[in-house]
């Protein structure tokens, strides 16, 4: 069935608390949606550019203007995902731009034709183990509250943000106060440089999970160097923009473990072929976020029930973020969060709590 028209939908989502990383705080997430309409079927995707170039290249008002001016006009009506992909490989980067529109393109082939994206990903599992990524906080006790907090929702993983002043403390403060056998890993969001290396090296004590990204994106070397002067596992995050990225890193020893956000990488096609590979290679593989709303977390959910997703993810609850989310909020269930069944993403946005959100809206026809 041909697409009828796409359209480009802005929402302004308050997060319930700030998050705070190593390169800024967000309050607000600012999210750009694509709805692809059908005959038959929707498809709905959301885009993972945050409103400053702060994490990655993207922005999003940047997204939705390559969306607009470049990727959908490409695009042939009749695409399914595959030749949404191919339609838009000509473009340099923008993967984040890219992965909205091809998820958007997916959840309604996939819709029309009944079928879940966890059963078209091969997913295996019907849940995911449930972890929680904390901001840098102010001080050290008010760390503890809030990773005691979490503990108490269920979460079984707690991975704590870093930065330079921010790290051996903090870390050594929650292992001490929730005991050796809590699920611990940091992430520095490139704060480092190889020269911190014997500062890094004081983690390794603590019998973290892994540390992720502690360099620059683009200091792959520098990260196999690391890796040498390190125990602590290195997970890749920022420097992983395509599955060519993941096995040169994986053949230069970057890292020993992949954080797969498919927004980053430009799709759940290629997530699946960093999976394939990764498992192929025996590099574990986590699913990140980006402060997704039901949106995008249903689709991530999807991918973290494929077999080579060992490790607990950053999908936690929606609450976590959003008092009020504009699909049904994901909740968690002893640790766990279910894997979506229905067809597509499996979930629908709530009209009404999107109407409060939207800020703009944008129809593109074919
Ligand atoms: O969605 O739980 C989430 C956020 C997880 O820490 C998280 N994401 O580098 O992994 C990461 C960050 C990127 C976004 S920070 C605003
Ligand atoms: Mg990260």
């Amino acid at each position: 069935m041909k697409i009828t028209g796409i359209e480009l939908r802005r929402i302004a989502m308050p997060l319930v608390t700030p998050f705070r990383t190593s390169f800024g705080t967000e309050t607000e997430r600012d999210v750009l949606l694509v709805r692809v309409v059908t005959p038959d079927a929707e498809g709905w995707a959301e885009c993972v550019a945050m409103s400053e170039p702060l994490y990655s290249p993207e922005h999003v008002d940047g997204a939705a203007e390559v969306l607009r001016r470049f990727l959908i006009p490409a695009l042939p009506a009749d695409a399914d995902a595959y030749g949404a992909g191919r339609a838009m490989e000509p473009f340099k980067g923008h993967r984040m731009a890219k992965a909205a529109l091809e998820t958007a393109v997916l959840d309604a082939r996939l819709r029309a034709g009944g079928q879940s994206l966890a059963s078209f990903l091969g997913a295996s599992a019907d849940r995911v183990p449930s972890g929680v990524s904390v901001g840098i906080m102010g001080s050290v006790p008010e760390l503890l509250d809030t990773v005691g907090g979490y503990l108490a929702e269920g979460y079984v993983r707690i991975k704590l943000k870093i930065e330079p002043g921010w790290d051996l403390e903090p870390v050594g403060a929650v292992r001490e106060r929730f005991g050796a056998d809590l699920l611990l890993q940091v992430d520095a969001n490139a704060a480092y440089t190889l020269t911190d290396a014997s500062h890094l090296a004081r983690l390794d004590e603590f019998g973290l999970l892994l540390i992720e990204q502690p360099l620059a994106n683009d200091d792959m070397v520098q990260h196999a160097e690391l890796a040498k002067r390190l125990r602590t596992p290195i997970c890749l995050d920022e420097s992983i923009d395509s599955a060519a990225h993941a096995a040169a890193a994986i053949t230069l020893g970057a890292c020993s473990i992949i954080n797969v956000k498919p927004g980053r990488i430009g799709g759940y096609l290629e997530a699946r072929r960093i999976h394939d590979l990764a498992r192929a290679h025996g590099v574990a593989l986590w699913c990140g976020g980006m402060l997704e709303t039901g949106i995008g977390r249903a689709a991530n959910l999807a991918l973290a029930a494929m077999p080579g997703f060992t490790l607990p993810g950053d999908i936690s609850a929606s609450r976590r973020y959003y008092a009020t989310d504009i699909t049904p909020p994901f909740e968690l269930q002893d640790g766990y969060i279910g894997v979506p069944t229905g067809p597509g993403i499996g979930v629908d946005p709530v009209q009404d709590v999107l109407k409060e959100v939207t800020t703009a809206t944008e129809w593109i026809p074919f």
